[in-house]
């Protein structure tokens, strides 16, 4: 292990990029695949892209460490795709849209606030430093939202659903942290009540 300066609280750099996910790698059906924007846009109307439609879309690159909740920490992924930004241009959230559920193949979601959906570094990425994302990796397309713990960087996202109120998702339902910032370890559910420290 090499030095965990510059990292959140508990994280360390492990050899290699572990895969972590819940369940089985989602089968890949280009023909029948779309992503979704969706849910309380301005215009009231839902978008949807193809594959194909999906890759007219102008990209972009972040470079940013990724925090998985159990302690490993990927420094400085160079994530490419397309940035939420450039989504939220696209299909404008309506005024009083607050926060955004991620959905994934097989009904794996995570709420982020519109705050991190536009912090400017969150994107949907289809490639990690120079290659195509691999299936187990989140392939065609994952979120990343590089600032909050990694359970909220869907892999083979499907829809983005801007949301009205705040819902909770799959592991944030299952004891884990609403919020998910790795500066303040918020880790579990249960750390909600706490003071802010
Ligand atoms: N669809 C889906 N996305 C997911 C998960 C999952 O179970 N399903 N697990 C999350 C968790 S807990 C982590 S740490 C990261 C891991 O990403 P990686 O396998 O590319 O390292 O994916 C996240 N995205
Ligand atoms: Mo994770």
């Amino acid at each position: 292990m090499g030095s965990d300066e510059g990292l959140p609280p508990g994280q360390y750099v492990p050899r290699g990029w572990p895969v972590l996910h819940y369940g089985p790698v989602p089968k890949l059906r280009p023909e029948r695949w779309d992503l979704r924007v969706h849910g309380a846009t301005a215009s009231g109307r839902e978008r949807r892209w193809t594959w194909p439609e999906l890759d007219t879309l102008p990209r972009a690159q972040v470079t940013a460490d990724f925090h998985c909740v159990t302690k490993f920490t990927i420094p400085g992924a160079r994530w490419e795709g397309i940035l939420a930004t450039t989504l939220a241009e696209l299909v404008p959230p309506a005024e009083d849209a607050t926060h955004v559920m991620l959905w994934a193949e097989y009904g794996y979601s995570a709420n982020i606030r519109m705050t991190d959906f536009l912090a400017g570094t969150t994107l949907l990425a289809t490639h990690r430093d120079g290659e195509r994302l691999t299936p187990d990796h989140g392939a065609p397309v994952r979120m990343v939202v590089p600032h909050l713990y990694a359970w909220k960087s869907v892999k083979w996202v499907r829809a983005i659903e801007y949301l009205t109120a705040d819902r909770r998702g799959f592991w944030e339902e299952r004891g884990y942290h609403n919020l998910a910032d790795p500066w303040r370890e918020q880790r579990y559910s249960y750390q909600e009540d706490e003071p802010p420290a």
